[in-house]
């Protein structure tokens, strides 16, 4: 059987960023350091959530963050505002971070400190519903955010990313009085192709659910704690 080019292409293209993810990943390992992909569509509170996260963690966890923007370093200004190292990934036509991009943010913030020191390594993608989910950067853990502000079709509409996820956050949540939407049709609907992720409704703006995710990430990074460290590597990322 034929298949078209294109398609033998994109499978390509795939296999090569699995391959730099599995190996940002063995980096990780080594480093004993817990990666999360953030991932949303644009606007839907990823960079407010982490303004709130990494004020709330810093006394608790040594965190950095890879920022992937199209074009500006706002997202990058805000969070570096908060006190956390940020490196600025700025992705230019593209509308995800991909493995080899993630590769190259590693290499520019190893110049600025020892990635073994720290705990946890935020990856905050390009705001896309549905490109990131397709290209693994060598994360540990998949976070999508879904404001409610988006409808509650969609987890249906666009399934790969909340299918994905292990974590789904249910954003703005002090909107809802405002709003013709049910949360717990929202919910629902995110069960309906991700039985298994958590699914914690949060809003930047009131606090309300930041504990319950907090808790969460905690969880996860015992979990890797918990598994013994890979010997180290050599070279570079
Ligand atoms: N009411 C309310 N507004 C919020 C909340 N979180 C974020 N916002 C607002 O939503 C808008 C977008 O928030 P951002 O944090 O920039 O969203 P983002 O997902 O990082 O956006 P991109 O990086 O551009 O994809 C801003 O005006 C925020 O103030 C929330 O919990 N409640
Ligand atoms: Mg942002």
């Amino acid at each position: 059987m034929h298949m078209p080019l294109e398609d033998t292409l994109g499978l390509n293209l795939l296999a090569a960023n699995q391959h730099q993810a599995e190996h940002n990943r063995d980096h990780f390992d080594a480093w004993n350091l817990l990666c999360l992909n953030v991932m949303s569509s644009p606007g839907a509170g990823k960079t407010s959530l982490l303004e709130r996260s990494l004020a709330a963690l810093a006394g608790e966890f040594a965190m950095a963050v890879l920022e992937g923007d199209m074009t500006t370093q706002l997202d990058a200004q805000r969070l570096e505002a908060v006190g956390v190292p940020v490196v600025p990934i700025t992705t230019g036509r593209a509308c995800h971070l991909d493995a080899a991009m993630v590769s190259g943010g590693l290499r520019l913030l190893r110049q600025r400190l020892d990635p073994a020191s720290l705990d946890l390594l935020w990856v905050e993608n390009v705001g896309n519903l549905v490109c990131p989910a397709e290209f693994e950067v060598g994360e540990h853990r998949k976070v999508a955010l879904l404001s409610v502000t988006e409808g509650d079709d969609k987890p249906l509409k666009y399934p790969v990313m909340f299918r994905e996820a292990d974590c789904v956050l249910i954003t703005k949540v002090d909107l809802l009085p405002h709003l013709p939407v049910e949360v717990e049709r929202i919910e629902a609907h995110v069960r309906q192709v991700n039985p298994h992720c958590a699914v914690i409704r949060v809003s930047a703006t009131s606090g309300e659910g930041l504990a319950t995710w907090h808790g969460w990430l905690r969880e996860q990074r015992a979990a890797l704690a918990a598994v013994p460290s890979a010997p180290p590597l050599v070279g570079v990322a």
